[in-house]
């Protein structure tokens, strides 16, 4: 466990690919301002997904946003992306400033409760920038959230805080799956925002 680790410059992660985590990047007051204009001007909607041909809802509520209407795929399911609203260019703008990277897309979740979460995965799209950094963003509730080595099982877990800045970049997607557990303890709602690069399109 790594539940404590502050330091940006050290790499959360053994081998094979680079995680940083900022911490807390703003005050709580400016982070609850922000989750509080997400919550009401981003355009929320439940994540939809066909697995084996059946159709499925979640309760957890998505949005994409970027430069230009990118489509993003995944699950069998496409969205297109709506235009930079003011919050998430200014922390489109910040995440760029701390992590010497750029982006050019934003994924959003919205978690109601713990018992929302989201299931292993990596961020390995096609569509996405091979090795391009993605730059995560959390508001609200504080989450656990956890790595897992695709060959060695070896997992990492750390606390992802309110108004908190994650980086992962480097080769992370190609052998790290990533998850939110989902948990009975949390009962207040968090904001996900992870800013990628699209390319291609
Ligand atoms: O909610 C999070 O912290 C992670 C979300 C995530 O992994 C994703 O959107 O791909
Ligand atoms: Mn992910």
């Amino acid at each position: 466990m790594n539940l404590f680790n502050n330091d940006i410059s050290t790499n959360l992660l053994p081998a094979d690919g680079v995680v940083n985590y900022f911490g807390k990047i703003m005050s709580d007051a400016e982070a609850l301002i922000f989750f509080n204009r997400l919550f009401s001007t981003i355009e929320w909607r439940n994540d939809e997904a066909v697995i084996y041909g059946k159709h499925y809802v979640t309760k957890r509520k998505v949005a994409w946003y970027g430069d230009k209407p990118f489509s993003y795929s995944y699950s069998n399911t496409t969205k297109e992306a709506l235009p930079w609203t003011e919050e998430l260019q200014s922390l489109k703008t910040l995440a760029e400033k701390l992590s010497g990277e750029t982006y050019n897309s934003c994924l959003l979740n919205l978690y109601h409760t713990g018992e929302e979460g989201m299931a292993w995965h990596s961020d390995g799209e096609k569509t996405l920038k091979k090795h391009g950094a993605i730059a995560s963003f959390s508001f609200g509730a504080e989450r656990k959230f956890a790595f897992k080595h695709k060959k060695t099982a070896e997992t990492i877990s750390l606390l992802l805080e309110h108004g908190s800045l994650l980086i992962m970049k480097g080769a992370t997607q190609d052998y790290w799956l990533h998850r939110l557990p989902p948990t009975t303890k949390v009962k207040r709602p968090r904001i996900n925002l992870t800013f990628r690069t699209i390319v291609g399109q």
